[in-house]
């Protein structure tokens, strides 16, 4: 039995970080069953979620664990790539995680307004009293490993500007196709899937969001993903409407 420790769905995205619907979108590509459990943070292995439990093996990080499922359960996310292909998807992948991620995270947690609008109202899900400490240490933490990475150096300008180059990129990639790498899902379309809607999440006031907006491939690609991948979700399909 494969249990995904998750933080939860909000702002009508399926969880509030984009790594865990990524894992959540790869176990669905699979075809796997799992149960999604919100508690386990607290025992993240690496202090970060997503992780998995796979009959008692834990597993953190989101790539470590779309290896761990080709390996285990004979998938291959990446089917009927060639190497230069493969190359490619990884490249976007890690633009999106190791890059992207930190103009999103800038502007949910550091901008006020999206804070109060987003993160804040997240954290009423937390018991008291812990609910009155945790969400300016969380800020706090985020803030310092935004300045650690490098983005919490620059200017608002600056951050919209590396984020909108990302979303521009992926969006002329995609074009004329239904996926990121051709005509069938792979393993890179669960992170852009991800991040794309994270990105185009009607709640955050962003100039990340009107980028991504202005992309009409982009919206497309978040509807039809979250209508194979999450038929529930009926809020994604209007974003990208
Ligand atoms: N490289 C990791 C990144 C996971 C990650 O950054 N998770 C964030 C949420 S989006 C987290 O758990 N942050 C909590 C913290 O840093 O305290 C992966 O691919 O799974």
């Amino acid at each position: 039995m494969i249990t995904l420790y998750a933080f939860g769905s909000a702002f009508g995205l399926p969880d509030v970080s984009p790594f865990v619907t990524k894992v959540e979108t790869l176990l669905k590509m699979a075809d796997l069953e799992f149960a999604v459990d919100t508690s386990g943070f607290n025992k993240a292995p690496k202090g970060k979620l997503p992780y998995i439990d796979d009959d008692g093996e834990r597993i953190a990080d989101s790539t470590f664990i779309g290896w761990h499922l080709e390996k285990k359960y004979g998938v291959d996310f990446d089917k009927g790539l060639d190497d230069e292909q493969r190359a490619v998807a990884w490249a976007f992948e890690k633009m999106l995680e190791d890059h992207t991620y930190w103009t999103v995270l800038h502007s949910r947690w550091v901008d006020d307004a999206n804070f109060a609008a987003g993160m804040a109202q997240f954290f009423e899900r937390i018991p008291l009293p812990m609910r009155l400490i945790v969400p300016r240490m969380a800020r706090r933490q985020i803030k310092a490993e935004l300045r650690g990475q490098g983005m919490g150096r620059h200017a608002q300008e600056e951050i919209v500007a590396l984020g909108k180059q990302s979303l521009d990129a992926a969006a002329a990639f995609l074009a004329g196709k239904p996926y990121m790498m051709g005509d069938e899902p792979t393993g890179l379309d669960a992170t852009a899937f991800a991040f794309f809607a994270g990105a185009l999440c009607p709640l955050f006031e962003t100039p990340l969001r009107e980028a991504a907006e202005r992309h009409a491939n982009l919206k497309a690609y978040v509807g039809h993903m979250a209508g194979r991948y999450y038929p529930d979700h009926t809020e994604i399909a209007r974003w990208a409407a």
